[in-house]
């Protein structure tokens, strides 16, 4: 009696309602290269329906494969590329809430399938390229003392980054992708670089410029208090972590003082490009200037969100009105493709202050797809120890 009076009801539908047959369960995408990466092992059909789906599982940066990385093991699975999270905001001196960063990036990674991740615009999948990339999960810090968690930071990124690679014929160190974390998490980084690569060129973008002098942000309370998300790279730049050849992008936020900060910037080897200079330059005479700046050296990209406009990213810290849009921002990352970029990093996301269609991780996520994109592009060995 049911059955005939719902197949009744069938028949006054328009036949495009009940035309399509849904075949249960779908195949998911299966796409490999000769690596291996994202191939199937399986060898029956209940194994290949779990193979891909981009919403299921634990959830990683671009539903990339986990790895215990940081296990005492000596033998873990190899990779070219890892992904890191810093969940540290202790050195902040705006809203607090990067900590919960990671996990906010990870989160707008999700949409990114990586066997599906075919560019528009290269008609290239980086994924599916030579890299083995796989995310590491979040270095364990302490929330308690700032100097003991940034040598917990540097210690794990340079036990990622001592592992063999997997793709030696193309790169023997492994390069490491930090999703921050305050812009603290970057000294950490570069002290753990500059045992790999030596110094290197800083492409820093940022409203900011992040070379204040201890003495100006922080007063000279205490050596302590003097190592913060707005003094990293002065401290860089006095440990001899990084060249005379590095940039900022994107800056706009007021300096403290009429004259110091800026004489302080240029002595800590930092050209300036400003916000508004998008405006004169375009996207391309941004790549360009970039590029000239730091030629041929081994260069860092570290990318605050709050770069973006608080209209794109308004999940940060330290938010400034009047800043890039995230599709200029993203032209400008893809179009430094050629540069010797040994490690990278995405930081200042603090979830909390995202909007219900998070903007800011999706940004972020984009963002970071972005420099793996750069980093699969070009590979590089190191120049002092091969
Ligand atoms: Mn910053």
């Amino acid at each position: 009696m049911l059955a005939s009076l719902s197949l009744s009801v069938l028949w006054l539908l328009p036949t495009s309602l009940v035309a399509r047959e849904i075949v249960f369960p779908p195949v998911a995408p299966l796409q490999a290269n000769e690596h291996g990466q994202y191939r199937s092992s399986v060898n029956n059909e209940r194994q290949a329906f779990f193979e891909f789906e981009k919403f299921a599982g634990l959830t990683t940066f671009s539903n990339l494969p986990w790895v215990h990385c940081l296990s005492p093991d000596t033998d873990v699975e190899k990779y070219d590329i890892a992904f890191l999270g810093a969940p540290f905001d202790t050195a902040t001196t705006g809203r607090p809430g990067t900590r919960f960063g990671p996990t906010g990036i990870r989160l707008g990674s999700r949409r990114i399938g990586a066997p599906m991740a075919w560019s528009p615009y290269t008609h290239n999948n980086t994924f599916l390229e030579w890299a083995r990339m796989v995310d590491c999960g979040d270095a364990p810090l302490t929330f308690l003392d700032n100097t003991v968690a940034l040598k917990q930071l540097e210690t794990a990124h340079k036990v990622i980054s001592s592992r063999p690679a997997n793709a030696t014929e193309v790169s023997t160190v492994p390069r490491v992708i930090t999703l921050g974390g305050d812009h603290t998490t970057t000294l950490a980084a570069l002290r753990s670089t500059v045992s790999h690569w030596g110094p290197v060129s800083v492409i820093h973008f940022d409203s900011h410029i992040d070379t204040w002098d201890p003495k100006v942000l922080g007063g000279g309370l205490s050596h302590y208090a003097g190592v913060n998300h707005g003094t990293f790279l002065h401290i860089a730049h006095e440990e001899g972590l990084i060249l005379n050849s590095s940039a900022h992008a994107g800056i706009r936020a007021p300096a403290v003082n009429k004259k110091y900060d800026w004489r302080n910037d240029k002595r800590c080897g930092f050209e300036i490009i400003t916000a508004r200079d998008i405006d004169k330059l375009g996207v391309a005479g941004i790549i360009e200037r970039l590029k000239a700046r730091v030629g041929d050296t081994n260069v860092y990209i570290s990318v605050d969100i709050d770069v973006l406009d608080p209209a794109f990213a308004p999940a940060t810290g330290t938010a400034e009105v009047g800043g890039w849009t995230t599709r200029e921002l993203l032209s400008i990352l893809d179009g430094l493709d050629g540069l010797r970029l040994i490690g990278a990093d995405v930081v200042e996301v603090a979830p909390i202050y995202d909007n219900p269609g998070e903007t800011t991780v999706l940004a972020a996520a984009e963002v970071a797809h972005s420099l793996l994109g750069l980093m699969v592009e070009t590979p590089v060995k190191p120049l002092t120890k091969e």
